[in-house]
């Protein structure tokens, strides 16, 4: 009945036909165990499978949906399940090398396969390439060159800071030498696991492993926002087990995907922003029922991963759904999305603004990226990409005053905005990174041209450090900088797109100068960011160097990104972490790809 406010029993035969309206709210209450079936949201056939315990409930939640949350029993037989399995794989590849910790310091084993529908097995876990990797990163640690050890000096510093001020905490605050919680989660620890390894710092990475291993837990009251939580916590998880082999960390990556799968559980099935990983509910922002399109469209490469791994293809596919849903919808402009989906319609909301930066950037960075990941072979993918490239170069490239340094900006409903943010700067690396896998040459000629304007937005701030959003000068007057900022806009939070697209450019063009202009940032962060006393800090004003104006707060991405990739940008090296063999997140963890070229 639709008016049946809260609970209604109901002894049923075997199988039962209800008829509802779409709209209407399901609560399964489950005494007798029941498994409900939805077709269209309309005929519902619900067939008593077992007796179980009664559900818990759950006041929170949103309208209109029922979540049910994860039972303990079923959650500990899931966790079981993924431990046997884990230790399945652990005694299939990686030899009986085992060192102190349990921890093994060799190269995982997982061979590519030709696609993500199956478990890895047994047999399939050599260990080629992954091996070979595992070597190479050990033979890198031997030569590091000078600019690579002050990288490695860098992320010594920050991991000081937050080892004793911020100890198994979010993020560390360098000034007040304290921490701050977002979820609780210990989340610069995990985001910088594969740095350490890469980095070849053996000893931080084993304590990092021993605190996963003993205080990492998933199962808490805990709210977790679905795309940071899946690009940091679940890919450096997944990246930490390719590197290292230790099938600990696979455990816990499967632990938390299922912790996540509840924020799929929509009418639209896009996803819910926020997780509570603990109780199973999930739920929008309070202000809105809206997910932003970023966020629901880059946690794909993660869930396809895991589900490879694991052989549950439930995360593969709630995740897949979302792209081929994206596809479909109506609201682009020429291959270019909005910044906002709604989570009980599905459609697109708040049309007609484009923007490369937050909002949508990592959309398109994730259609490459899957692309590759799965051999190149998803064409609708790979379409979509191209397509919106050539969005990009229709509708929002520009060109400023006096430099004439090409510059992505905003379109709101047809007024274009000489706006860029920093995070654009993740652009001319995606770009390249296609025209190496065999997108067209132009691809590469716009990358170059807009990593020079990166560049730029550093090189004409007085601290040498970007500004969040850069405004760019269109008029042939006296104005001395291109690059305008806002006094709004003057932080930097210590991001690493830049950096990210010069490694891509200097691996892929061989270009030195990419390579000295990394380093001319590293300095700059050295110097306007480094806090004394250990950590760094994001800053305030990049055009004030006497007074940056520290603002204590150390993002995990400066562990997990920025220094990792200045790293990679240093070394000369195409097969460390070779882009024939792995994709990188859109948080800088490493994955492998399924069918390497
Ligand atoms: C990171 O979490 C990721 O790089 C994400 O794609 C964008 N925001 C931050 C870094 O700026």
């Amino acid at each position: 009945s639709r008016s049946c406010a809260s609970r209604m029993w109901l002894s049923l035969p075997r199988e039962t036909r209800f008829h509802t309206s779409a709209s209407m709210t399901w609560t399964l209450v489950s005494r007798r165990g029941l498994e409900m079936k939805k077709r269209d949201g309309i005929i519902v056939r619900v067939t008593l499978v077992s007796v179980q315990k009664p559900q818990r409930h759950f006041r929170r939640g949103p309208p209109n949906l029922q979540i049910r949350a994860p039972k303990g029993d079923s959650q500990e037989r899931r966790q079981d399940q993924a431990q046997r399995r884990a230790e399945v794989v652990g005694e299939a590849g990686w030899g009986a090398e085992a060192q102190r910790d349990g921890l093994r310091w060799r190269g995982a084993g997982t061979k590519p396969e030709q696609g993500p529908r199956h478990p890895l097995k047994k047999a399939e876990f050599s260990s080629w390439p992954f091996q070979q990797q595992a070597l190479r990163i050990r033979a890198h640690r031997a030569s590091q060159n000078a600019r690579q050890k002050a990288v490695v000096d860098a992320f010594l510093h920050a991991w000081a800071g937050y080892r004793k001020f911020a100890w198994g905490h979010d993020e560390l605050k360098p000034l007040t030498r304290s921490f701050s919680e977002w979820f609780g989660l210990g989340l610069t620890l995990i985001d910088a696991l594969d740095t350490m390894w890469i980095l070849g710092l053996k000893k931080e990475f084993q304590e990092a492993r021993k605190w996963v291993s003993k205080k990492l837990r998933f199962r808490k009251d805990v709210d977790v926002n679905l795309f940071e939580s899946t690009i940091r916590i679940l890919g450096g998880l997944l990246s930490a087990f390719h590197l290292s082999g230790d099938v600990l960390f696979l455990k816990k990556a499967e632990d938390f995907g299922n912790r996540l799968m509840p924020a799929f559980r929509t009418p639209s099935k896009i996803p819910y922003s926020i997780v509570n990983i603990g109780t199973g509910v999930a739920h929008p922002p309070r202000w809105t029922s809206d997910s932003t399109v970023s966020e629901v469209t880059s946690i794909q490469l993660e869930f396809r991963e895991l589900s490879r791994l694991t052989g549950d293809k439930t995360f593969q596919e709630a995740a897949e759904e979302v792209t081929r849903h994206v596809h479909g919808l109506h609201g682009k402009l020429d291959g270019l999305v909005p910044m906002f989906i709604n989570t009980d319609r599905g459609s697109f909301t708040r049309l007609g603004v484009f923007t490369l930066g937050a909002g949508a950037d990592s959309y398109y960075e994730y259609l490459l990226k899957q692309w590759i990941q799965g051999g190149k072979k998803e064409r609708q993918l790979l379409e979509d990409y191209l397509e919106a490239v050539n969005g990009i170069r229709k509708h929002l490239l520009a060109r400023s005053e006096p430099r004439k340094l090409t510059f992505v900006g905003e379109l709101n409903h047809g007024r274009f905005s000489a706006r860029m943010d920093h995070l654009v700067c993740f652009l001319p690396g995606t770009l390249a990174l296609g025209a190496h896998h065999g997108l067209p040459a132009e691809h590469m000629k716009l990358a170059q041209a807009l990593m020079d304007t990166c560049y730029q937005m550093y090189r004409q701030m007085e601290t040498g450090l970007s500004p969040e959003i850069a405004h760019f000068n269109l008029h042939r007057t006296k104005a001395v900088k291109d690059v305008q900022v806002k006094a709004a806009d003057r932080h930097n939070l210590l991001r690493p797109e830049t950096v990210e697209s010069l490694f891509y450019l200097h691996r892929l063009t061989g270009d030195r100068k990419y390579q000295d202009w990394g380093w001319e940032i590293l300095r700059s962060f050295n110097t306007y960011t480094r806090v004394p006393s250990g950590g760094y800090s994001s800053i305030s004003n990049v055009q004030d160097p006497r007074h940056p104006q520290p603002r204590d707060k150390m993002e995990s991405f400066f562990l997990g990104e920025t220094l990792k990739y200045l790293y990679l940008l240093f070394s000369d090296d195409p097969d460390l972490l070779s882009l024939d063999t792995y994709v990188f997140n859109t948080e800088a963890h490493p994955l492998p790809i399924w069918a390497p070229s």
